[in-house]
């Protein structure tokens, strides 16, 4: 008994002071007469960590007597952003911890605002793996997340002075107090070689990967902990190291330096995160990056299932797998190699176990972002994958013949090589083969993917598909982010609704309660306040807090349209200039562009140019601001959201699969300008047309749109405001020492325009009017805004959980009780 006993640490104000006065001595080694605040934030770290790793243990143990079965969710991005707060309040010592740090003479805000963020993840997509991890946590299922131990996250972005320059993310310079490395666990990952086949008389033959390189994947562990409850679940990330083959090797070949020199080399597997976030990239790396985190991953996986004395066959009975996008969709692959090759289960057992245990979340349409990888780059460095995807095509296509004898242009379209291309592998289609369930992110969304993408699979297997419409965490994106509001609804309808968003509901029957509408609006000028202090200091703009703030942050990209918001702002320049009396506005941007795509850097570079002009032209004042936000993170996104009057959901429909910043902001009391698109449409549903204003072509009026041949030109020549705006950007006049420069910008809407910001203008400049009447009538805004937050429940990435844990994981809570 004495060997299997766990600490029991004390949460109160005294027993945390005396931790963190402890470790500042024992951790950091330094005197706590000469600490500074770094170190004083890693000793309220490592206090944290060691009563994280308590809770885990306790929620492992249970999870191992319960014999429950697993959610293991494989994602190449996690996009966490900063710890401390977050593990501080899902433990429930955020208060005591405050307080205990006062004690030792130190302010918690202070130190909270020291940490960098976690940045590995571009955007939409990495985030939610974020939000849906702390869920499971919070939820007490038992899930997991796999990932890549980048030591470059996303980069800093910096303008100089008006493009992006991107900086390395340096996020490990100071150590991390939230991971535990386990050297104990490391996997031998193999790449290139080649593959020998040993034939058995009357067996199956066998495959043997023989002469590759090899590179280790050690595990480094950060517990992440959910809100209101003891479960402490785990997110296991994989670092790149060399093995001891590589110290052999200058013993052999006698050139040290350049022995030393390819053991670095193989451990920059896990060196960087790439930056694209809508374009897939034929790099070799990449491709290495996915196999290194999805082998290391399966074969953890595996280890475990039979260290808890499962048979094989029960696989999918005790593991679900998760498929984030097709970015570890070699997985399916790699699982047959290891049950064939190494277990030496049959094809077919194996095939039907892994079908079993995978299933592929869909989060995009746009054909540069879907990942195929040619034959020959595969066949090199994943030679025994090649032979294995060769293998579940044949099989595969072998059903469809049997299903549409005759029908060879189907059988193309199915294939999971693409022969028309180069021959190229299509991830999606291993991954759709490989499932037993395949989901969109939101209700359009998925419809498209039914129609579109996976046409043929649909017809094939219709009960594949399902929707789980994304979600946000109200933990980070309420509670954390809006203290104010947070504070304000719980003294109107209690707490009910942190563990429950749809008990915001309650809030409805208020909505037109002068005191509540009061207090409401003061609470969302408090933030615009808080944001304004944070854009001075950033970018030395002044902002008027009682001017309506009207916000876009996200990946910039040509779908997503910030252009149509420029041309809007421009358009309100000429305007004022010309002496029209214009609704006054802060028009914030924030967001990265991948560091290959010029035209998106372009677009940064113009409403950077856009603002300096209009932020310093003394004939506009307060009536119109523009501020591009630097380096826009998960950080930020925390002052900028509780700050936002409206949210700018404008993408072309049916290019945005769900988006999840339109919930962030919707549910901080922002109300929506949104195209028909993604989850804008179920944000409409919920809190009913009086709190958006939709605008815009729908998908179906898109797709009709471009057949009919869009002419650009025909329209900008009808509106006169919007051939003004774009004559201003295009003869430069916002480039004073070089004009001329956005010449080709002005060609690109006149003549390509593809993602049809001119044909949306007018409805777009219409729906901005509309905010604008209403946010003159302060009670009527007040109402829609309060409503607005009532109705956002749908959008807690807690219903979202549990609709992938009962549609497609079959697993179920497992509540860690609160006494032992
Ligand atoms: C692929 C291959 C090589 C290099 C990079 C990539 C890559 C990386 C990241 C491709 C795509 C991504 C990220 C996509 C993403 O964030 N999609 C967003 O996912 C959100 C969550 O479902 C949705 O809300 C957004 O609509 C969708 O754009």
């Amino acid at each position: 008994p004495e060997v299997t006993h766990l600490p029991n640490l004390p949460n109160d104000v005294e027993g945390l002071r005396q931790s963190i006065r402890d470790a500042v001595v024992r951790v950091v080694g330094e005197d706590p007469r000469q600490a500074t605040e770094r170190d004083w934030m890693e000793a309220l770290a490592f206090a944290i960590r060691e009563r994280m790793v308590e809770r885990r243990l306790l929620t492992r143990r249970q999870f191992a007597d319960e014999d429950v079965k697993r959610v293991y969710y494989l994602s190449m991005e996690y996009l966490i952003g900063r710890m401390l707060e977050a593990n501080l309040r899902n433990m429930g010592i955020l208060e005591p911890a405050r307080q205990a740090m006062a004690d030792l003479g130190v302010n918690l805000d202070t130190i909270l605002d020291l940490e960098d963020d976690a940045a590995l993840g571009n955007g939409g997509l990495g985030r939610l793996a974020a939000c849906i991890l702390e869920s499971l946590a919070t939820q007490g299922y038992p899930g997991y997340g796999y990932g890549i131990r980048y030591e470059f996250g996303m980069f800093r972005q910096e303008f100089e002075p008006y493009h992006q320059v991107e900086h390395p993310d340096n996020w490990l310079r100071y150590g991390n107090p939230w991971e535990f490395p386990r050297s104990d666990r490391k996997y031998p990952i193999h790449f290139y070689g080649h593959v020998v086949e040993h034939h058995h008389p009357r067996g199956e033959t066998r495959y043997t990967w023989e002469n590759g390189e090899e590179v280790l994947a050690m595990a480094y562990d950060y517990p992440t902990a959910g809100y209101g409850r003891r479960n402490v679940n785990n997110l296991r990330l994989w670092a790149a190291k060399a093995t001891r083959d590589f110290d052999l090797r200058y013993f052999n070949e006698g050139d040290y330096i350049r022995a030393v020199a390819d053991k670095a080399e193989s451990e920059t597997i896990s060196m960087v995160l790439y930056p694209n976030d809508a374009t897939a990239i034929g790099k070799e790396l990449r491709l290495k990056q996915e196999y290194f985190f999805v082998s290391a991953s399966l074969q953890d996986i595996l280890d475990r299932h039979l260290a808890l004395g499962y048979n094989l066959d029960a696989l999918p009975d005790k593991v679900a797998i998760q498929l984030n996008d097709t970015h570890p969709a070699i997985a399916v692959a790699e699982l047959m190699r290891l049950l064939v090759d190494c277990h030496e289960l049959s094809w077919d057992r194996a095939w039907d176990l892994a079908r079993r245990t995978f299933a592929y979340t869909n989060h995009t349409l746009m054909p540069e972002a879907l990942e195929t990888w040619p034959v020959e780059l595969m066949e090199r460095v994943l030679p025994r994958h090649m032979g294995i995807i060769y293998q579940i095509n044949h099989d595969f296509l072998e059903q469809v013949r049997h299903r549409y004898p005759g029908d060879n242009d189907r059988l193309a379209r199915l294939s999971i090589i693409d022969e028309q291309n180069g021959r190229r592998v299509r991830m999606a289609h291993l991954a759709v083969v490989g499932s037993h369930r395949v989901n969109g992110v939101a209700a359009l969304h998925t419809q498209l993917l039914q129609e579109t993408l996976f046409e043929d699979f649909y017809n094939l297997w219709p009960e594949r598909f399902v929707n789980v419409t994304n979600g946000v965490t109200p933990r980070l994106w309420m509670i954390q982010a809006n203290p104010a509001l947070t504070e304000l609804l719980g003294q109107r309808i209690g707490n009910d609704w942190q563990y429950d968003l749809d008990r915001l509901r309650a809030l409805e029957p208020y909505a037109h309660d002068a005191d509540l509408q009061k207090a409401f609006l003061d609470v969302k000028r408090a933030n615009k306040v808080r944001l304004a202090n944070l854009v001075r200091e950033r970018t030395g703009v002044e902002l008027n807090p009682d001017v309506m703030f009207d916000v876009q942050i996200k990946r910039i990209h040509e779908y997503k349209r910030q252009l149509l918001k420029l041309l809007h702002v421009v358009d309100l320049y000429r305007r004022i200039r010309a002496g029209e009396d214009v609704a006054p506005r802060v028009v914030l941007f924030g967001g990265k562009a991948a560091p290959g795509y010029a035209r998106a850097k372009g677009i940064i570079q113009v409403i950077n140019e856009v603002a300096d002009i209009v932020n310093h032209d003394p004939a506009v004042g307060d009536r119109l601001k523009c501020v591009f936000f630097p380096n826009y993170e998960v950080s930020s996104a925390s002052i900028i959201i509780p700050a936002a009057d409206v949210s700018e959901q404008i993408s072309t429909a049916g290019f945005e699969a769900s988006g999840t910043g339109n919930m962030k902001l919707a549910l901080n009391g922002a109300l929506t300008i949104g195209t028909l698109d993604g989850a804008n449409i179920e944000i409409r549903d919920a809190v009913g047309e009086e709190s958006i204003f939709i605008f815009g072509m729908t998908a179906d009026e898109v797709v009709e749109h471009r057949r009919n041949g869009p002419n650009p030109e025909a329209i900008l020549a009808q509106q006169p405001n919007l051939a003004a705006a774009v004559e201003m950007i295009e003869s430069g006049f916002f480039t004073c020492d070089d004009p001329g420069t956005h010449g080709d910008l002005g060609r690109y809407l006149r003549h390509e325009d593809p993602f049809f910001v001119i044909a949306d203008y007018a409805a777009y400049t219409e729906a901005c009017e509309r905010a604008d009447t209403l946010y003159a009538d302060r009670t009527a805004w007040a109402e829609a805004a309060i409503l607005n937050v009532a109705r956002m429940g749908y959008f807690s990435i807690d219903r979202t959980v549990r609709d992938y844990a009962n549609q497609i994981w079959d697993i179920i809570p497992e509540p860690v009780a609160p006494s032992r």
